[in-house]
């Protein structure tokens, strides 16, 4: 393709992202779905004049807070294992550092997403212009400089052509399986709207192919000779396995040599909880079943995790004083934790790899057959904890349950703080591996109702549960209203307990009475704290007189108020019939919390205290420290 186009940068832009695809398997599609934005001086005449021209090309989406709209990018790519992203402009100054916490987010989690915030002037003739950060001493400065650590790829376009080096580079990045996260874009606005001649062939469809990169043989060699030494072998699934869509992979090998299989919160769906060797999350909020095999296991094959605290139970979770690693991970950076034995490469790849090298083999009969027995005895318990109780209000395990029966076999689950990650965890019952999305790296309160929007743009035909807490819904409620403008169908279960009552117990467990977690504050400066048996306040609660379900109505959602589980499971089959965002809103009781199976979160208590609670705790802390394996040999 010869000759040249004129547009200007924005419009360049816009037809440059209408024309990439990524491909895996023989399998094409778009990269970008499509662009959210909130316009302002800073992309209106630019971006957003580009995004009109070229609609037929590119849809545009409008958002309610440009947090969100990064939420929804990382939804979507997550749902479609980093095969697609949206694009997020914005003006310059608030709009594009309310960007910045959504950018975290995605490159945290290794999601794809891309962001254009408009920047200043590169001509700088009117500066300062509204919104504009000055730093005296150093002019390439605006608060897009925020981006930098957040991004794992950050330009900004001083010049039009620049686009020719910086947007292959942009994309590379997205689609680069092992580097993908936040890429962000800075757009002066000067620069958006400057025209130049663009080779026509930069504008012509292009294609990022992700090859499946298998592990080096003779480290799957080394790999393959220490699954066959290890008495008690355990397999630690992490997101990377879900990215690279091995769980059928996973299952064959499993099947085959009788290795059980743990999952970190990213992870859970790679083995569905209804295989014998299936035993569930693993680490601080981890089952009792998977808790016990990772303190015994000798050796730890980890697919596509990060290791994160919550997963190693910081480093307290895998007690055998000879317990080595093994690492399948894209990224090198993952791969040589925990000294691992570093398997760099694709998850598919190495699990084919590994159960063609490991045939005939089979772990100790007497291991598997216990991991079988306390996945049995787990189940017992789930079903203990989800039983509903006959009590003044239903408990949030009775409503994870509901929820669950509601998804049925496609549903999808999306969550990501509060106290119901560390109990969907624990008690969700996955039926495939693309049906809990719980955004654990990050943890991000208010990414549930975005983040459920990508998921639904990403799978329009499963149906998505999204299970938001008060305090999350109240961080970000704001794009129910694109919900219910782009007629995104979610069912949003608001679980009240009226207030922050995962930080409540936990600060109650280290010795200061939930302080500080109540919504109700007692007047003159006085904050309502946790009774000393820690089963309700110390003092006469009235809530607030506050109405979230009233509040999510009064956005456009279809509101349905369920008192008690029974309640629940009938709003839950009603909601399906409602296009558009339904909120179901249920009041939990915020003391009946599920315990915890042997992890630990090492979270630091003060050292000196004049309130014998928190010394207690202090003293719990150091001794609970001791567990910790801070350095594992390499193998
Ligand atoms: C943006 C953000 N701020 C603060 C936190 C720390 N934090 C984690 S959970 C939580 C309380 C969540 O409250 P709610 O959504 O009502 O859930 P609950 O704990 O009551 O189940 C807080 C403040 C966070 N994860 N994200
Ligand atoms: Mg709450």
């Amino acid at each position: 393709m010869s000759g040249t186009v004129r547009l200007t940068t924005a419009q360049a832009l816009v037809r440059f992202l209408a024309a990439q695809e990524v491909e895996r398997d023989g399998r094409r599609e778009r990269l970008i779905a499509g662009c959210f934005g909130i316009f302002g001086h800073g992309n209106v005449a630019g971006i957003g004049q580009a995004l009109q021209q070229h609609s037929d090309v590119m849809p545009y989406h409008q958002a309610r807070n440009e947090q969100a709209m990064v939420h929804v990018a990382a939804g979507y790519a997550r749902q479609r294992n980093r095969l697609g992203t949206f694009a997020c402009t914005t003006s310059v100054g608030p709009g594009a550092t309310n960007m910045v916490t959504g950018a975290a987010l995605a490159t945290v989690n290794r999601l794809p997403v891309l962001l254009l915030p408009g920047d200043t002037f590169a001509g700088r003739g009117p500066h300062p212009v509204l919104q504009q950060l000055e730093v005296p001493h150093d002019a390439t400065i605006s608060v897009n400089d925020a981006f930098r650590p957040v991004s794992r790829f950050f330009d900004r376009i001083q010049r039009p052509e620049q686009l020719l080096a910086s947007l292959p580079e942009a994309m590379r990045v997205l689609t680069d399986q092992a580097e993908t996260g936040a890429v962000t874009l800075a757009f002066p606005e000067d620069v958006q709207t400057e025209a130049c001649e663009w080779p026509a062939a930069f504008l012509e469809p292009r294609t990022w192919t992700i090859w499946r990169q298998p592990p080096v043989p003779a480290a799957l060699a080394r790999a393959v000779e220490l699954i066959r030494g290890a008495k008690r072998p355990l397999i630690v699934a992490g997101g990377g396995l879900i990215y690279s869509e091995a769980a059928a992979q996973l299952r064959a090998l499993v099947d085959a040599t009788g290795i059980p299989v743990c999952e970190t919160q990213a992870g859970r769906g790679s083995l569905v909880s209804e295989h014998p060797l299936s035993l569930g999350a693993v680490g601080a909020t981890g089952t009792a079943a998977a808790n016990r095999l990772a303190r015994e296991a000798d050796l730890v094959i980890g697919i596509g995790t990060r290791w994160s605290d919550f997963t190693t139970a910081s480093k307290s979770a895998f007690q055998d004083p000879d317990v080595r690693f093994v690492n399948v991970n894209v990224a090198a950076f993952d791969a040589a934790k925990h000294s691992g034995l570093a398997l760099v490469g694709d998850a598919r790849e190495a699990l084919t790899a590994l159960a063609a090298a490991l045939a005939g083999h089979r772990a100790d009969a007497g291991w598997t057959s216990r991991a079988r027995e306390e996945k049995a005895a787990w189940e017992a318990e789930v079903d203990r904890l989800i039983a509903p109780r006959d009590e003044a209000l239903p408990h949030q395990a009775a409503v994870i349950a509901a929820v669950n029966d509601a998804a049925g076999d496609t549903g999808v689950v999306v969550c990501a703080a509060g106290s119901m990650p560390g109990d969907l965890h624990k008690l969700w019952r996955t039926r495939d591996a693309k049906s809990y999305h719980v955004e654990y790296g990050y943890s991000c309160m208010g990414y549930e109702i975005p983040g459920g929007m990508g998921v639904k743009l990403a799978a329009p035909d499963r149906d998505v549960f999204v299970m938001v807490g008060d305090g999350s819904y109240l961080m970000l409620p704001g794009d129910l209203v694109t919900a219910v403008a782009e007629r995104i169908k979610l069912t949003i279960v608001l679980v009240d307990n009226h207030g922050y009552a995962s930080i409540g117990a936990l600060s109650r467990s280290l010795g200061s009475a939930g302080f500080g977690t109540h919504y109700r504050q007692l007047g003159n400066g006085a904050v309502l704290e946790d009774a000393a048996d820690g089963a309700g306040p110390a003092g006469p609660v009235e809530p607030l007189p506050i109405d979230l379900g009233a509040n999510a109505e009064s956005l456009g959602a279809y509101l349905i108020r369920a008192r008690t589980i029974d309640d629940l499971r009938s709003a839950l089959a009603d909601a399906r019939g409602i296009d558009g965002p339904a909120v179901i809103h249920i009041e939990v009781d915020r003391y009946a919390g599920v315990p915890s199976y042997e992890g630990w979160w090492e979270v630091p208590v003060a050292e000196v205290s004049d309130d014998p609670r928190v010394r207690a705790a202090r003293e719990e802390y150091e001794k609970a420290r001791q567990a910790q394996r801070r350095y594992v040999e390499a193998p």
